[in-house]
């Protein structure tokens, strides 16, 4: 009966995926190797809050500090063999929460599971995430224009999950200066970033208060990352 049900939510999650893929024709280029899905995440995004709470109870949201000194905007935490953190000597993935001093919680096969089959409808066949950053947006929140580089190999793309409160995504160019395009992301959206935009300069401009069935008052946003 459990093994029943749970084949049950995994096709659906299947179906989901395959109807966000068909619906729209379903790759909107943002440009040359970036791709959005929209609603790829449908059929799960309401379940993966509820699938965090514990990682979330084992690492809790902290703000990191910046290598300059900064507390950022953005709450984060981890979960996989390794993950994304900041402090005063740099940025650099670990596979020890220094505020526990302890491994990150195990990314949940569901989640990796997602990643890959988004980064496969994208054209990436082989994709092993091996970190997950999860990001958490209030009211207000931002983030900064960067790159993201600190992964050893740039040819694997970064799966982004979008869930709850809506956001304005900042996509720009090469260079910190060019102009920036401005994408809205919701909740169960995906997106998927490789090859000539991997090392895009991007941010997420200031969340606007609201509130979300699925999380309340805030923005999650997921990135699945091979970061080894
Ligand atoms: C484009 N997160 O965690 S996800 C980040 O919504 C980050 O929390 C944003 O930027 C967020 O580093 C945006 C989309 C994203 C993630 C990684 C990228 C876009 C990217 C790496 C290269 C180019
Ligand atoms: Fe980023």
């Amino acid at each position: 009966m459990k093994a029943a049900q749970a084949s049950t939510t995994a096709q659906r999650a299947r179906r989901g995926e395959q109807l966000a893929l068909w619906r729209s024709a379903e790759r909107e280029p943002i440009g040359a190797a970036a791709v959005l899905l929209p609603g790829f995440a449908a059929a799960l995004a309401d379940s993966i809050p509820a699938l965090l709470a514990p990682i979330l109870s084992a690492a809790p949201l902290r703000h990191m500090l910046t290598p300059g000194g900064q507390r950022m905007s953005v709450a984060m935490s981890n979960c996989g063999a390794v993950g994304w953190v900041s402090d005063r000597s740099g940025y650099r993935y670990s596979p020890i929460d220094p505020d526990s001093g302890r491994p990150w919680p195990a990314m949940p096969g569901s989640l990796q599971g997602l990643a890959q089959r988004a980064a496969r409808a994208a054209g990436f066949a082989e994709f092993f995430p091996d970190a997950c950053l999860i990001n958490y947006y209030a009211p207000g929140t931002r983030l900064s224009l960067h790159q993201d580089r600190n992964e050893r190999d740039l040819t694997a793309p970064v799966v982004s999950v979008s869930l709850g409160l809506p956001a304005t995504f900042l996509f720009g160019g090469e260079r910190r200066r060019d102009p920036t395009r401005r994408i809205p992301l919701s909740h169960g959206d995906v997106v998927v970033w490789g090859g000539a935009q991997r090392l895009a300069f991007h941010g997420v401009a200031a969340l606007r208060a609201g509130e979300h069935p699925a999380t309340g008052c805030c923005r999650i946003n997921l990135t699945f990352r091979h970061a080894l």
